[in-house]
């Protein structure tokens, strides 16, 4: 599902847009929250947890991949919708296990060309990458936008490009993975950028996302 195709040219004009966003988004202020920016400042290795500490999000799966999220050192997103009475879309939504929490993103339009950008604490290969691509609650899910097609684009600083790949996700409230092999260290990051949505049913142009996870194997 994944291809691996892309080009250096789009990878350049990927990052173009990138620096026209953030120019872009200087005329948004107001309208929606920006730099957005918390996070995991990274955790013990596993083996050296002591008993009584939280490793619930530190599951190993049938094939001794271990969940990564909970390694990350930071989570950033380009834009955030401002909270409403009934919930905040803030982007550690995308990885607190709940899949009724969401990220959604707060610019104009429908979401194409915003970012989140996942930055690593620890030396590790990521092998999978899951994520659930809409608000997955109640009609929360047809009533918002969802991801069609994404791209990873991996750092290895904040301008350094390693490598990237297209993601199309299907239009289902699932936990959807896609297979990679690639290694990070310390301050590396994978940015996900969105280019299409579904939005068949919505009521709002807000693109949401409801849980990322990233799998793998801590190397040091
Ligand atoms: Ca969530």
């Amino acid at each position: 599902m994944i291809t691996l195709h892309r080009t250096i040219t789009s990878i350049l004009i990927g990052i173009s847009i990138t620096f026209l966003k953030v120019s872009a988004e200087a005329d948004d202020i107001g309208t929606a929250e920006s730099d957005q920016s918390i996070i995991y400042e990274g955790i013990p290795d596993p083996a050296t947890l002591e008993p009584e500490a939280d490793v619930s999000r530190l599951e190993v799966d049938e094939e001794g991949l271990v969940n990564l999220t909970p390694t990350l050192k930071r989570l950033w997103a380009s834009s955030t919708l401002s909270p409403s009475s009934a919930a905040d879309y803030e982007v550690t939504n995308l990885i607190d296990g709940n899949p009724a929490t969401v990220w959604c993103e707060g610019a104009e339009g429908d979401g194409t060309s915003e970012t989140v950008t996942i930055t690593f604490s620890r030396h590790v290969r990521v092998t999978r990458f899951g994520i659930i691509p809409g608000y997955d609650k109640g009609d929360c899910w047809s009533k918002n936008l969802r991801i069609k097609k994404a791209s990873l684009i991996f750092y290895s600083d904040k301008t350094s490009l390693t490598y990237g790949e297209d993601i199309t996700c299907e239009d289902s409230r699932k936990m959807q993975y896609f297979d990679m092999n690639q290694e990070f260290y310390d301050d590396w990051s994978i940015e996900l950028r969105f280019s299409s949505v579904y939005s068949e049913g919505a009521i709002y142009e807000d693109l949401c996302v409801a849980e990322i996870e990233i799998w793998g194997e801590v190397l040091e």
